[in-house]
């Protein structure tokens, strides 16, 4: 009985967490909204995740730190997210936007890990690429739109890169 209050809070939690998250991401940006899992979890997570890739794509390094604090608790929750959960621990503990970066290529690999073995409500994942990242190794980013918005060079190489997979 206990637990199962305890379970019921906390999908209240999660729900209103990513509600929120929703909420803020419909004005600017409505088909990021569309992307959600049957593991209310892994949604969160994601909503985190892409809260970080934004504010990479505006090069801004405290919003990108703020959003890595709260992927580092919403991964907590997520059974295979240890990995990427070491990775945001790094985008949060870095002191420069190129250090973020690097982590940030680092927990695109991982976070895809963890979307490919998860069940999808709604909408898609598109694998996007830059070969000029990570200097010219190349990176990834997951992203809920086609359109290329560059989170590792920003205003600098905004449309660099391409859809190499849509996950789905
Ligand atoms: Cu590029």
């Amino acid at each position: 009985m206990k637990k199962s209050i305890a379970l019921f809070t906390l999908s209240i939690i999660a729900f209103a967490t990513f509600a929120q998250h929703d909420h803020h991401d419909a004005g600017q940006d409505k088909s990021s909204a569309v992307t959600s899992f049957k593991d209310p979890k892994i949604s969160n997570a994601y909503a985190h995740y892409l809260k970080i890739k934004d504010a990479l794509v505006s090069s801004n390094a405290a919003d990108a730190k703020k959003a890595a604090g709260d992927l580092q608790e919403s991964l907590q929750a997520v059974p295979n997210g240890t990995k990427a959960l070491a990775e945001a621990t790094k985008i949060f503990n870095a002191s420069t936007i190129d250090e973020q970066r690097t982590a940030f290529s680092e927990l695109s690999n991982e976070m895809k890990i963890v979307i490919k073995s998860a069940k999808f409500s709604s909408g898609a994942v598109y694998v996007e690429f830059c070969p000029m990242a990570n200097n010219n190794l190349g990176a990834f980013w997951l992203s809920s739109e086609k359109e290329i918005r560059n989170p590792y060079f920003g205003d600098k190489m905004l449309k660099c890169g391409s859809v190499k997979e849509i996950v789905q």
